[in-house]
């Protein structure tokens, strides 16, 4: 009998390399194509080199400049000059600062529907809009990737996401996602891929189910994914395109995890309240409330319906008064469509500040608002203090209840303004890709330029026979990335100097961790549910792991962060009881001892000697594979593949 697939399982099986499609089990597929952005990208390439490939193995490798972009000094022109030029020697294209955001810019120049794409950024699953298995995981992930490896995750489970009807007027993309995670919860996606299917999603553009996929990475997703049909053949027809599309649809009677149903026509605009992604609510249920700021723009919602909607509705108005409206269109093909029909005329005319096709404020580069204030903003993620003001209230909404809200100076129902403005899909966008670069046609003759940002990969031991040290720093529930390794113009710009970056571990937390880790020798660290949450940043681990964290004890990990301890030699242990949570404090002593051996012994147990004498034995379970087992003993993923190289060499 022939075997009935979902989109997921049709796309994971046909780039399996090995293990199968049980939910949990560790598998391993070939990746397609590779995204990088700057932020995590210097690191990934560092890492890349190390490996010795003479040449990206993919089928298309991009690295972005979009994140770290404000140039307050030599160090991040220094990592886009290193990022040019390590691009065009090992076959990659390179995407310079001004011509997109990362995971729009590729969506309109390179994404296949049927093809596999592994980004250093969380939000990579964007390419599930166009129909690919797109994943986020950390640099050096990537990097082995990039160098032809194939990339290792547990196999995930399929929800099927039955979309129904059709988005009323003022109801958009953008509301949908915000409901699920209202129902769903920021844990909602976890070990699950969301596929979206039913008589709704061909009401939907590819950028409006880009906005949807986007932010699955908010519900935990390994990742998100639209079939490709008629609608995806219309994009990628009018992105020129059109020979690489091909029809993706799930099989009658394919079978799924578990499924939920999505009445399109029922959505009404959505806004997630400070500090969570999912905690949403009905925009009219806030309405009336003041706004100092209002941003537009980010992965999330910044393509040409988002942007052209905004225009429609800002023309011939004003910026409510004391209210600094941003745009930042999400492509150099976005913002120069705009500048030709007029539409970025009418933005000027209202008021609004257009800025760069970059991150900008949506990691806290630049405009930070103003002390308590509230923010409102099209963005994916609103954890406190990410904007870079700590008392901010962030909001995230839709770019039609965003404009609203710019002109009436306080959170606006859109619905109560009329008839909405009406976007039609050009049948030919602009390229728009006038700075970008292929790769070398003599990459003999590229030179590798290295400023003084540069600074070299730090290396870890293997790890010894027994761990002990003290709990470092105890954290609860959902701490994010953001928590661990902050971002922002201040700290961003040290991504490539490890010594240097890791003096911010845990700033917003506790200011006094990294000298209290390098007195101590290192140690641990205790976490709560969904520990690692949010972006893909290795230097969540990195960091740590340089100033001698140990071992993280957690009830439970985020899926990429917990990939990114495994590489850089943490061990991620998860409480067997989540009662023992509480049995310890900060500054307790801790040893594990004949770690090799525990890990090893097959059970999935390791017992920790935990307070005063280490007296009190708490069980801990551990769901590594017995490869994550020997990169933890080698010490890391880069230890662990130089182990493997000489042994094939020898
Ligand atoms: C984010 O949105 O948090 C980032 C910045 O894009 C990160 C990547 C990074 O920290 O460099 C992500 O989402 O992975
Ligand atoms: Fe950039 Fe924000 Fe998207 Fe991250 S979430 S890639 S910072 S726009």
């Amino acid at each position: 009998m022939k075997k009935t697939h979902s989109v997921t399982s049709r796309i994971l099986s046909g780039h399996l390399v090995e293990g199968g499609l049980e939910p949990g089990t560790e598998m391993a597929i070939r990746i397609d194509q590779t995204l990088t952005q700057d932020a995590t990208g210097t690191m990934a390439c560092l890492q890349f080199e190390a490996m010795g490939a003479p040449r990206v193995q993919t089928e298309l490798s991009v690295s972005y400049v979009d994140h770290n972009t404000l140039q307050n000094g030599f160090e991040n022109a220094d990592d886009h000059r290193f990022l040019r030029t390590i691009a065009a020697k090992y076959g990659m294209w390179f995407s310079p600062p001004g011509n997109g955001v990362c995971h729009q810019a590729h969506l309109e120049r390179f994404g296949v529907p049927g093809k596999t794409l592994l980004g250093s950024d969380s939000h990579t699953p964007t390419g599930g809009g166009i129909g690919m298995i797109a994943i986020g995981a950390g640099g050096l992930d990537v990097a082995v990737a990039m160098a032809g490896g194939a990339f290792n995750l547990p196999a995930p489970a399929a929800t099927l996401v039955w979309l129904k009807g059709k988005l009323r007027p003022w109801s958009s993309a953008k509301d949908v996602i915000l409901e699920i995670l209202r129902r769903k919860t920021v844990r909602g996606g976890v070990g699950r891929v969301f596929e979206y299917g039913g008589p709704g999603v061909k009401t939907l553009s590819v950028p409006e189910r880009a906005t949807i996929t986007n932010m699955g990475a908010e519900l935990g997703c390994t990742t998100s994914v639209f079939p490709s049909d008629e609608r995806t053949l219309e994009f990628m027809k009018a992105q020129g395109r059109a020979s690489s599309w091909k029809p993706l649809e799930a099989d009658a009677g394919a079978c799924y995890h578990d499924a939920f149903e999505i009445d399109l026509s029922k959505i009404e605009p959505m806004v997630a309240m400070p500090h969570s992604p999912d905690n949403v609510a009905a925009v009219a249920s806030i309405s009336g409330m003041p706004v100092d700021q209002v941003c537009i723009g980010s992965c999330t919602n910044a393509s040409l319906k988002d942007m052209t909607t905004v225009a429609k509705m800002l023309k011939g108005k004003q910026v409510a008064r004391g209210v600094d409206l941003v745009i930042l269109p999400g492509s150099r093909q976005t913002l120069q469509a705009l500048a030709e029909s007029g539409d970025l005329a009418a933005m000027i005319a209202a008021g609004a500040r257009v800025a760069e096709c970059v991150c900008g404020p949506c990691i806290g580069m630049g405009m930070a608002p103003p002390s308590g204030g509230v923010t409102l903003r099209t963005f994916n993620r609103n954890f406190e203090g990410r904007s870079g003001t700590a008392d901010a209230g962030v909001y995230l909404c839709g770019p039609e209840t965003a404009a609203a809200s710019a002109l009436a100076g306080a959170i606006t129902d859109p619905r109560g303004l009329g008839r909405p403005p009406r976007f039609v899909m050009p049948e030919k966008f602009i390229p728009g890709g006038a700075s970008l670069i292929p790769p070398s046609k003599n990459p003999e003759s590229v030179k590798i330029i290295r400023g003084p940002n540069i600074k070299p990969l730090p290396r870890r031991k293997a790890m010894p026979a027994s761990l002990d040290g003290k709990v470092l720093l105890k954290v609860g529930d959902n701490i994010t990335t953001d928590h661990i390794m902050p971002a922002g113009g201040k700290v961003l710009p040290l991504r490539s100097n490890i010594p240097a970056i890791s003096e911010h571990v845990f700033a917003a937390v506790d200011p006094g961790f990294p000298a209290r880790a390098k007195a101590e020798g290192g140690g641990f660290i205790v976490g709560g549910v969904n520990y690692g949450q949010g972006s893909s940043r290795e230097h969540a681990a990195l960091a740590p792991s340089y100033l001698g964290v140990k071992a993280v004890l957690a009830v439970s990990f985020a899926r990429i962060h917990r990939a990114n301890l495994v590489n850089f030699g943490i061990l991620p242990l998860i409480f067997e009881d989540a009662k023992d949570y509480a049995r310890i404090k900060q500054g307790d002593a801790v040893e594990i001892k004949n770690v090799a051996a525990q890990l090893k012994s097959g059970g999935g147990k390791v017992e920790v000697s935990i307070g005063a004498g280490r007296s009190s034995a708490v069980r801990f379970a551990h769901d590594l594979s017995p490869r994550e087992i020997d990169i933890l003993l080698a010490g890391g993923l880069l230890n662990y593949a130089g182990k493997k190289t000489a042994k094939k060499k020898s």
